[in-house]
């Protein structure tokens, strides 16, 4: 196939003297600088675009290979997308490292310095977000035909600052030099419609929108690893259409007047929603996910369009994942534009939507499902709520017929909650209009079926499938942690692991052999040093994740006092410890900000008495995101995954940090449960109730002050904290506890502290560590995001690769 048009393009070279010579040529004439004069931004800005044209010219081949094949396309639709740093991943996925830092040093440039330069696309709020980045990157590296949909934030999820130990939020102005990751795609803009009226012409129905506004996409490159495969993730920008700029009002002098309809569109893609599973009963949140959800189905029909003409064709041409509820407007969207704007009958339609989308869940808790009032979804949808009724009066009639006389059913089942008020249930609507839902852990699908979607499991079975989680192992082992990537290739005498994680296994043999031992340890080592946090060689302990009651922050914060305590009371038996922290707590969620305020004054108690020194440090660096994650993890020990059982839907980070070795003390919750399984009983602290015990405990008489009146330790930790000893915040935290403990953590307490004298006995026979580290990395290659998708591929997408030639 030609792609240049005859014309003889010089391809680009990956050694250090072709860098070299991009490098500088697009120095002087893309930034229009010279190496003497250039600023660190002017090189890191001319890297980037160095990397990026080889990326670019692979981009270019894939498409054409795509287009080509017409296959069936995986579409990813989602709010968020958690990318990580780019320069390093790209620099890696384009075998372009060595050379670029060859170039830079020759260039005289400190390459290390250029890279500190990139700023992390944070267009996501946690686990759900990257999840979304994994699954994109192991989507290119298995040469799966792919597009990933979200929306380009002006301002990504918050920066977090620590002010007097109390949460402050920052804007992240992430592109504020503009990208050079992205590309603009103008010519594929779109009009999305909000407001206005239906009418019926001619036996169709027409929505007359109130309001126009335009999504500008722009794109940012998904490259495969080991592959020549380049996808992308497509990002809409909301601008003011020309006709919302008032110049009447302008020429009169009313300047803020003349813009207000313009910054009012704009204002759809210019914040990432910070709430953690509280339901938004915001219109701008419903209108990104709309903005979202519109341009995104315009281009998929687009994009089917230039080699297809027939619409009995397009599921099977069309696979389009729902992250979460988020996108789910993306169902009576669909109906519409194939019903109202292609005139399809509404049977054959709806047929096609349900075959083209699959939906996955990622809670649990009931508060977190997400429901519209019907009044604002009318108002902003006219013609979409039509269609949801619609759809609901046919979902009910089948219910009927099935479960004759079982009106309370009816009404669990509906789309629509009648009381208190009237909204629309997002989660039902998206297991109706779907093949498949599923769950992100074994755990986690079992309780879907059995708990909030259990009616709809009782009418279609069929639809439910479990899908658990995986981390992308380029970014999360091999990006992250290059000593042990290295020593881990040593050991294999390969590096194909990075493309087939299963091969961890061939490093069980090597905890037999001494000196593999010995290295393995000189690499956390060297890790813990590097990240400067706390003595290397104390254990460091580990809890990063979002701040939420559930997870159970206030758990490893109540065990920190009673060892704080213990130390103070002498004779100290336990091993020396750094407890680190990391995450961020949305801004309205009350509670979760105290438990991180609360975690400052105790570290700030605690570091700075002498007794401590050498025994106990707590450390919690600000701005938890994928950038510092990179460098937590490889150097963590012990992995904290302490959630309520029954509450975690699965977690990912419990997996990034056992494939890095570190030992996980948790509960049977999430994907602890098949990571326990794995690694095998004897190399997990397990402690805690189960999701059942859990479930019983709190739907009977859960008494919390019973546990403290009984356990000497646990009432002295409530005690400080109830005192006052650490502000006035703790008093709120621990009353909290005391007298509600909606995640039963003072019932888990004793089970954890002990669990932890468990952790120092393993921790002091070094070697014994060693051996159970190197068997968590040998053992967790199951949860490679490549496994992931290819779990999508055979029980939902049904999508096959397309190869690009190298
Ligand atoms: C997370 N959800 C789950 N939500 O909590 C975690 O167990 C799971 O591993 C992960 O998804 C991936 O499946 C999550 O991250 C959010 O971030 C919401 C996004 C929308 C706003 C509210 C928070």
């Amino acid at each position: 196939m030609d792609l240049r048009n005859g014309v003889e393009l010089r391809s680009l070279g990956t050694s250090p003297a072709a860098f070299k010579e991009d490098l500088l040529s697009n120095l002087y004439y893309r930034r229009g600088t010279t190496v003497e004069s250039a600023s660190a931004q002017d090189a890191y800005e001319t890297l980037a675009l160095t990397v990026r044209d080889r990326l670019a010219e692979r981009r270019a081949r894939t498409a054409a290979a795509h287009y080509a094949a017409n296959p069936r396309w995986v579409y990813y639709l989602s709010a968020e997308y958690l990318l990580g740093p780019q320069l390093e991943q790209n620099l890696l996925y384009s075998g372009t490292a060595e050379a670029a830092r060859t170039a830079l040093e020759a260039c005289g440039f400190a390459p290390d310095e250029i890279a500190a330069l990139d700023v992390e696309p944070g267009l996501g709020n946690g686990g759900l977000g990257r999840l979304a980045a994994c699954l994109l990157d192991s989507l290119a590296t298995m040469d799966i035909p792919a597009v990933g949909y979200g929306i380009r934030y002006d301002l990504g999820i918050f920066k977090q600052e620590f002010h007097d130990g109390r949460q402050v939020e920052r804007p992240d102005d992430w592109a504020f030099q503009g990208d050079p990751w992205e590309f603009p795609a103008p010519d594929d803009r779109q009009v999305v419609g909000f407001y206005g009226s239906t009418s019926v012409v001619g036996g169709r129905t027409v929505w007359t929108p109130g309001e126009t506004v335009l999504g500008e996409p722009s794109h940012l490159l998904v490259p495969g690893y080991g592959t020549a495969t380049v996808n992308i993730v497509r990002l809409w920008r909301a601008q003011a259409s020309e006709a919302s700029f008032d110049l009447t009002r302008f020429a009169a002098g009313q300047y803020a007047e003349a813009v207000q309809d313009a910054v009012r569109a704009e204002n759809i893609s210019k914040v990432l929603y910070p709430d953690d599973s509280t339901p938004a009963g915001r219109e701008l949140r419903l209108k990104q996910q709309y903005f979202l959800v519109s341009c995104s189905l315009r281009d998929i029909v687009r994009r089917f369009r230039l080699r297809n003409g027939d619409w009995a064709d397009f599921a099977s041409k069309t696979a389009i994942q729902l992250n979460d509820t988020h996108p789910v407007l993306a169902i009576p969207e669909l109906m519409r534009l194939l019903v109202d704007e292609e005139g399809l009958d509404w049977d054959h339609a709806w047929s096609l939507v349900r075959r083209t989308f699959n939906y996955t869940c990622h809670t649990l808790l009931p508060e977190a499902l997400e429901t519209w009032p019907v009044d604002m979804l009318g108002r902003l949808l006219p013609r979409h709520l039509e269609i949801i009724y619609l759809i609901n009066a046919e979902l009910l009639d089948e219910v009927r017929a099935r479960f004759p006389d079982d009106l309370d059913r009816v009404r669990r089942m509906s789309l629509i909650q009648e009381e208190p008020t009237r909204q629309v249930r997002m989660a039902n609507l998206a297991v109706t209009g779907t093949t498949r839902t599923n769950g992100v852990a074994a755990l986690h699908t079992q309780l879907l079926t059995s708990t909030v979607l259990r009616d709809f499991h009782d009418l279609w079975p069929d639809r439910f499938v479990n899908v658990t989680n995986g981390v992308s192992p380029r970014r999360f082992v091999r990006l992250a942690d290059p000593l042990v990537s290295a020593l881990i290739s040593d050991g294999l005498g390969t590096d194909r692991w990075l493309s087939d994680l299963s091969l961890l296994s061939g490093l069980a043999p090597l905890v037999a052999d001494a000196s593999f031992r010995s290295r393995w340890r000189d690499v956390k080592r060297a890790n813990k040093a590097a990240l400067g946090l706390g003595d290397p060689a104390a254990l460091l302990d580990v809890m990063v994740k979002r701040f939420h009651e559930y997870k159970r922050q206030q758990l490893k914060l109540l065990h920190v006092i009673t060892l704080y305590h213990r130390i103070l009371a002498g004779g100290y038996d336990g091993v020396p410890r750094t407890v680190l922290f990391g995450g961020k707590a949305a801004p309205a969620y009350h509670a979760a900000k105290n438990i991180i305020h609360l975690i400052n004054a105790v570290a700030a108690r605690v570091n700075a008495d002498p007794a401590t020194d050498g025994l106990l440090t707590v450390v919690f660096p600000a701005n938890y995101n994928i950038t510092l994650a990179e460098r937590v993890i490889p150097a963590a020990d012990l992995s904290e995954q302490i959630s309520m059982a029954g509450k975690e839907a699965s977690g990912t980070g419990n997996m990034k940090l056992s494939l890095n070795g570190a030992l996980t003390i948790g509960t049977l919750d999430g994907a602890n449960i098949e990571i326990r399984d794995r690694v095998g009983a004897d190399n997990f602290f397990l402690f805690g109730l189960n999701a059942a015990e859990a479930l019983t405990l709190r739907s009977g008489d859960y008494r919390p002050r019973d546990h403290y009146a009984a356990d000497g330790e646990l009432r002295a930790a409530l005690d400080v904290i109830s005192a006052g000893a650490f502000g006035g915040v703790g008093q709120e935290v621990a009353a909290s506890l005391l007298d509600r403990d909606e995640y039963l953590t003072l019932a888990d307490y004793r089970s954890y502290v002990d669990r932890q004298s468990d952790v120092d006995a393993a921790w002091r026979d070094q070697e014994r560590w060693t051996t159970m580290s190197i068997l968590n990395t040998a053992r967790t290659g199951y949860f490679s995001s490549d496994r992931t998708v290819a779990d999508y591929l055979t029980h939902i997408w049904h999508a096959s690769p397309v190869r690009v030639d190298a």
